[in-house]
């Protein structure tokens, strides 16, 4: 392979670090008296500088920068328009899609710390693609790399390149590393600017490969750690939030060693139905392995009417989940939500045992019914049934189940008998919200497992619904309050992830964020990154139910309806992995670091 070496330019880019924005607050109800103060955000921006300098080829200029450090505050705007100036980043997925390039290499080694190549011979290297079409003019190629002491004592050089998929070298742009800039086991940030005007190639119609192969005598390995690009072209797409940004993973599930799954909409929300809204499915297909009903497999949904059990919708959605391999997650036998409540059950005049018998033959017939498919591996057999506020108690006065159970909690443990009865090996769950806040909620949650272990009463896990917000709760809160659950042997499952961008209970409205900052957003990356991480920390891997998010787009979270009356109308959550038109948000990269144990960071 020949190379053009016309430019070269080669440059250090140091990122700066970041304080989170954000304010304390509760969950889907009122907040904790306790929520935490704001905290003013600043975003630092990169910023790179060259300078020009000689160089060997004539017709070649070497530039080499230092290290360029902003900290100014960032306001740029992920797009709402093709006007905005919002770069677009794509980070490139080191854990799949690499391999080998030149005549005669060995391909690559993937593994934790990145891509690695033996660079055994000129212009042998590792290469990744980027589809078409795609404007890489003026694109700016970032890659972290590391090099052995005998690629370094071998005095070879390396070189960023792009060119057409599989074609020929014509049209390539490349940047020229020279081996002096190494130091063996040492992380170096390449930077590479690819503008070389007259070498233009066709990216419309043809996928490009870009990576890194050794230039001279080399021996010894390089590992590539990470690596971005950042397009020079602004953000076309029409989206209100307007991003169009790549977090270039493949599919979310596949990094995971436990499920993860999303909440779908279906008949109660008809313009995001999973069954016919085409990037809803391509979304939930592409990234996902369980869904969660988010509405429709709740109580009045199936059972409206006494003893009239109206399966038809969720059918269609479980078999929908089955003809993609997915599982679903059971969502929700027995919750006190007035609004799905039948109402045979709010006006139930009968006796407490009748009720509970009542209570019985719903859990039993509907997990009967669903057990018949074969792909419902998990039950919320009981939703919120704790109280907020210290101390928790069970819910009673606002529990139609407390209530008609003759103001007993007993429901809950006769919920939790029928369902094992009708399905033995499916993970029955407590589910609730706020518990992630390690608090008086947290102690009777755990109060109340103590009680059932010692009764047998069959409850294999805990969901934490983890409706949460930038900065609360904190992550030790999350982690302390998983690691109680995990201590008492049970399943965690974090079952309705959202992180909402502004908090209504936190110094509000002066914490209003108006709009979705790309500070924000890599604000929101960082924070789905250190969620992820938490459960993986403290939580031991046979005791990972997974994690499933509560929604795909941006546009259609219930978010955007509870907090209708703080913000005003406003949408402006933004809690979500991918934004209003379904484009990836900073965010999925932030759950996918943390599934590959990058660091979480707001870069
Ligand atoms: O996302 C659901 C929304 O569409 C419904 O209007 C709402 C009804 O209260 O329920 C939402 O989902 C809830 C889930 O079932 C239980 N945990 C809290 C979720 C958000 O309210």
């Amino acid at each position: 392979m020949k190379f053009n070496q016309r430019l070269f330019v080669l440059s250090f880019l140091s990122f700066g670090l970041v304080a989170c924005g954000g304010s304390g607050g509760g969950g889907s109800n009122p907040p904790p008296a306790s929520s935490s103060a704001p905290v003013s955000s600043s975003v630092p921006s990169a910023s790179l500088v060259s300078s020009s300098s000689s160089s060997l080829l004539a017709s070649s200029s070497i530039a080499v920068t230092s290290s360029s450090l902003s900290s100014s505050s960032s306001s740029s705007e992920l797009a709402s328009s093709s006007s905005s100036a919002a770069p677009v980043v794509m980070v490139l997925d080191m854990t799949t899609g690499w391999r080998g390039n030149g005549t005669d290499n060995s391909g690559v080694n993937v593994n934790s710390d990145g891509v690695s190549f033996t660079a055994s011979g000129d212009n042998i290297g590792a290469v990744t693609d980027l589809a078409k079409p795609i404007q890489l003019e003026d694109a700016v190629v970032e890659m972290v790399v590391n090099v052995s002491a005998e690629f370094k004592a071998s005095g070879a050089n390396l070189q960023i390149f792009a060119q057409i998929k599989g074609g020929s070298w014509a049209g390539e742009w490349n940047c020229w590393s020279g081996n002096e800039l190494f130091t063996a086991g040492t992380d170096i940030t390449l930077t590479c600017t690819i503008n070389e005007d007259d070498k233009k190639f066709n990216q419309t119609d043809s996928d490009v490969q870009i990576g890194i192969q050794a230039k001279g005598t080399p021996t010894g390995t390089v590992t590539i750690k990470s690596g971005k690009v950042t397009l020079k072209q602004t953000a076309s797409s029409s989206s209100s939030t307007g991003s169009v940004y790549s977090a270039n993973v493949n599919r979310l599930s596949e990094l995971a060693d436990f499920t993860i799954g999303v909440a779908v909409s279906n008949n109660d929300s008809p313009a995001y139905n999973i069954l016919t809204n085409a990037s809803e499915k391509a979304v939930v297909e592409k990234h996902f392995e369980q869904m969660t009903a988010g509405n429709i497999m709740k109580m009045s949904y199936l059972q409206n009417t006494q003893g009239t059990f109206t399966f038809a919708n969720a059918d269609a959605f479980v078999d929908y989940a089955a003809s993609k391999n997915m599982t679903v997650h059971g969502h929700a036998l027995v919750w006190h939500s007035d609004y799905q409540v039948p109402q045979f059950m709010k006006n139930w005049s009968g006796s407490a045992a009748d009720f509970i018998t009542a209570l019985k033959t719903h859990v039993t017939t509907v997990v009967d019914h669903f057990e018949a498919k074969g792909n419902v591996v998990s039950w919320d057999v009981v939703n919120e049934a704790l109280t907020d506020g210290s101390p928790s108690t069970f819910r009673a006065d606002d529990s139609i189940f407390y209530k008609k159970s003759g103001n007993s909690a007993v429901y809950i443990e006769e919920a939790f008998k029928a369902a094992r009865a009708a399905a033995p090996t499916a993970t029955l769950y407590y589910n609730d919200y706020n518990i992630d806040q390690n608090n008086a909620k947290t102690t009777r949650l755990i109060e109340m497992i103590t009680d059932f272990q010692a009764r047998d009463i069959p409850i294999d896990g805990v969901g934490f619904q983890m409706h949460v917000f930038m900065d609360y709760p904190s992550i030790d809160s999350i982690s302390n309050a998983i690691k109680k659950v995990v201590n008492k042997g049970l399943k965690v499952k974090i079952t309705e992830l959202d992180v909402s961008i502004n908090n209504p209970y936190g110094n509000w409205p002066a914490s209003k964020v108006a709009s979705f900052t790309q500070a924000s957003a890599l604000d929101q990356k960082k924070r789905y990154c250190e969620i992820v991480k938490a459960y993986l920390d403290n939580v031991p891997a046979a005791q990972r139910g997974g994690i499933s998010v509560w929604g795909t787009t941006d546009a259609n979270t219930w978010l955007n309806d509870l907090y209708k009356t703080q913000f005003n109308n406003e949408k402006i959550s933004w809690p979500l992995l991918f934004d209003n038109n379904y484009n990836d948000k900073p965010a999925l990269r932030g759950f996918a670091d943390a599934l590959q144990g990058i660091p979480c960071t707001n870069l």
